[in-house]
Formats: C-alpha cells, sequence, structure tokens
C-alpha cells in the first residue's frame, strides 16, 4: 500500500484529493496545524471515519515536519499547505515568503535526507504568471505581481526546478489555474458571492460587497484538479504541468452566473466605485468598495492545459455555469436548513 503525506489537509483541495488517494488504496497522512477552531470542518468523510492519520505540524516548524516525516514514511508528499490568501499577502508578505517559499524548503529538504527516493508535489499556481500575456501554459514567461505570487515562483524555482536540475530528485508540480467548489474558503471571490447572494435570496443578508469586478480567471471545479496532481506523480519522469479549463470569465459573469442560478437576475447601474446591481424589483444588492481592490491586479488569467490533456490524459468536467450552479446550489441548502458555512 503506497503511503502518502499531504500538507494542508485541511484545505479545500487538501480535503478532496485526501479522499481521491483513499478511494486509489493510499495509506493517507495529513499535516494539521494547531488552531483556535475546528480544523476538521472539511474532512468529515475522511478524519471521522479514522481513515486517514493526523499529524500535528507546521511549514514553519522544521522539527514538526521531520516528526512527521519519520512516523509516515511517505512514498509520495503532496505540499498543499500555503497562505493562499492574494489579497492578504499584500498586508502580511512575510507570511507569504515564510510559509510558501522557506516551508518547501524546509519540507523537501527533511524528506530527501529521509528518501531520496521519495516523490514530492508542488502547488504552484497561475499567479506565478501574473502579467504574463494569455493563454498562459508551460513556457509562458512569469510575472508575478504579489507577494503570494512571488513567494510561491521563488519556491517553484529553487525548489522544484532548481532541486530537480540539480540533484535529480524527483519534484514535480502542477501550476494549477482558479479551482473552487463548495469546500472553497469564504474568503475567495467565487464562494463570498455564491455564499452571499445565497443569504440574500433568503433574506439573511442585503448586499455583496466586492472589489474589481474585471478581472478574468480560468476557474475550474476543484474536485478534478486534484486528480491532475496524482497523475502528476505517477508519471515516469517529474515535470510542471497546467492545470485549466482554457475558458476565462470575468467576476462580474460570475456574479451574474449565480444570479441567474438563483432566479434572481440583476442589472447593472453606475460606474466604477459607484457601480450597483439591481434585482428586477429594484433591490440594490451588489455595491463595490475600494476595500477590496489590490494594489497590484493580475487582469487575465486564461490557462492552456495542452500538456496536461495529452501527457497525462487529464480532464475537467462540470463547466463554468456548473461549478457556480453547484456553489450556490450547496450555499442555499446549507443555510435554509441552518447549517453553518465553513
Ligand atoms: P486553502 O487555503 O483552502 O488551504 C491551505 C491549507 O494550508 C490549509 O490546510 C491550511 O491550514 C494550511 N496551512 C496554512 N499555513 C500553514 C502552515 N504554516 N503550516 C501547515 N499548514 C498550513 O488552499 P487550497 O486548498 O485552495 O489550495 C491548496 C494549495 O494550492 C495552496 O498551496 C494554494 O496556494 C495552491 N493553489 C490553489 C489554487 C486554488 O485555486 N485553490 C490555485 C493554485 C494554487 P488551516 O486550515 O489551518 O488554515
Ligand atoms: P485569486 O482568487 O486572487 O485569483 O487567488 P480570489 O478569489 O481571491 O480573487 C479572484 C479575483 O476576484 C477579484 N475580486 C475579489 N476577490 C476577493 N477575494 N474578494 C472580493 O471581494 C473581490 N472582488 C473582486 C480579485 O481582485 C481577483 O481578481 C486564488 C487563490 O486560491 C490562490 O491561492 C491561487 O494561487 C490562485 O487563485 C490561482
Amino acid at each position: 500500500m503506497k503511503r502518502a503525506l499531504i500538507t494542508g489537509i485541511t484545505g479545500q483541495d487538501g480535503s478532496y484529493l485526501s479522499e481521491h488517494l483513499l478511494n486509489e488504496g493510499y495509506d493517507v497522512w495529513g499535516l494539521v496545524r494547531r488552531t483556535s477552531n475546528n480544523p476538521f470542518s472539511r474532512l468529515e468523510n475522511v478524519v471521522n471515519h479514522n481513515k486517514a492519520h493526523i499529524l500535528y505540524g507546521d511549514l514553519r516548524d522544521t522539527g514538526s515536519l521531520a516528526r512527521a516525516l519519520d512516523e509516515s514514511q511517505p512514498d509520495e508528499i503532496y505540499n498543499l499547505a500555503a497562505q493562499s490568501d492574494v489579497w492578504v499577502s499584500f498586508k502580511c508578505p512575510e507570511e507569504a515568503q515564510e510559509i510558501n517559499y522557506y516551508g518547501l524548503g524546509r519540507l523537501v529538504n527533511e524528506a530527501v535526507k529521509r528518501n531520496p527516493k521519495v516523490r514530492i508535489y508542488q502547488a504552484s499556481t497561475s499567479e506565478m504568471f501574473g502579467k504574463s500575456q494569455p493563454p498562459q501554459n508551460e513556457t509562458s514567461p512569469f510575472a508575478p505581481v504579489s507577494p503570494y505570487g512571488e513567494a510561491k515562483l521563488k519556491a517553484h524555482q529553487d525548489f522544484v526546478e532548481g532541486y530537480r536540475e540539480r540533484f535529480g530528485l524527483f519534484i514535480a508540480s502542477g501550476i494549477l489555474f482558479n479551482h473552487e467548489s463548495p469546500r472553497r474558503g469564504l474568503n475567495f471571490v467565487s464562494r463570498k458571492v455564491t455564499s452571499t447572494l445565497a443569504k440574500i435570496k433568503l433574506g439573511l443578508a442585503d448586499t455583496l460587497t466586492l472589489g474589481n469586478l474585471e478581472a478574468k480567471r480560468d476557474w475550474g471545479y476543484a474536485g478534478d484538479y486534484v486528480k491532475a496532481m496524482h497523475r502528476i506523480l505517477q508519471q515516469e519522469k517529474p515535470g510542471d504541468y497546467v492545470i485549466a479549463t482554457g475558458e476565462s470569465h470575468t467576476v462580474r459573469e460570475f456574479v451574474e452566473a449565480a444570479c441567474a442560478a438563483l432566479d434572481m437576475p440583476i442589472t447593472w447601474k453606475g460606474s466604477g466605485l459607484e457601480e450597483v446591481g439591481v434585482t428586477a424589483d429594484g433591490k440594490t444588492i451588489v455595491t463595490i468598495s475600494k476595500e477590496f481592490y489590490r494594489p497590484v491586479e493580475v487582469d487575465y488569467l486564461l490557462g492552456d492545459a495542452t500538456k496536461a490533456r495529452t501527457e497525462l490524459n487529464w480532464t475537467d468536467g462540470i463547466g463554468f455555469a456548473g461549478l457556480v450552479k453547484l456553489m450556490v446550489d450547496s450555499d442555499y441548502e446549507l443555510l435554509k436548513n441552518n447549517r453553518a458555512l465553513t
């Protein structure tokens, strides 16, 4: 039985990946950091049934990583742990560097000391492309604009490409474009939109306040994307793979699709910070605030995943409208049944 260690198992991707690897017959171990609230809300299918082993540790604590590696003795490591919020990274840049850059260095160094043949997956990101011209693929230049993107790029260059070339290690990456799900953190725009609009529909909130509506993202479904992570580590040679749908939509289109899914269509009035989204009965339900703009924006991400489709035989499934509906329906049902959103 293969053993996998997942850092970031409590996050969106960690939860789907742990379920996928358990289905594939893996012995799954997850690194969890201590938090003041329940870290296992996404892991009902995994932890509550004692299917995965939990190890306490932190990417900032080398000793904890050493102990986690000794206990789990993994054949494969999936490094999903990160400070993953781009907006927050502008406010806490050292944290992004500490976890997203040095964290990978600590993990890789400790892992290969114990097992030079271990296979390591790094969660790289389309934020590394930043201002690079779309469509972006594995040969596009990197041009990150946020502390998050910069830390992820440095980690990618030093510990993925660099260690692979210098030491011949099996370190691979997925350069994943935005992927969402009903388990997406409430701080990210997709889930903020679906959860708040569902509240508005049920009379539990009045308005949804957003920042830049014009940014374009290539949004896919997280459940499909974790399958690519696993396939990347099953290849003969380690490589880097763009994972994306090849379709890009603005934040504005995301809001419109979510409103449509809730049978609550809106029209837009005004412009800039004064723009509002208004329902057919004249209620303003979307407003704009400077607070949610970023100092520098990534305007347009559109991924070309030809390499992954060819070499990994990877496909994405549900489409943009399907993804938005899945998220809206899930939030609406949870709220209707007085369940907490996590
Ligand atoms: P989440 O924010 O949902 O999950 C991040 C995980 O990292 C959580 O389990 C979190 O723990 C953990 N974590 C944070 N800091 C530390 C630390 N210091 N030590 C140990 N664990 C820590 O992210 P996603 O699941 O969405 O993303 C997974 C990975 O993929 C991340 O690395 C992200 O940067 C990257 N990525 C994500 C994309 C996306 O669209 N989702 C696209 C491209 C890349 P806790 O629960 O305690 O906060
Ligand atoms: P992103 O995701 O920065 O692409 O990073 P996010 O959902 O935070 O933003 C997407 C776009 O929406 C715009 N936006 C807002 N964003 C948030 N969070 N809140 C708002 O109110 C709002 N209004 C407009 C943003 O400006 C941006 O253009 C995600 C994370 O998962 C990263 O970890 C990952 O690496 C990348 O996707 C690929």
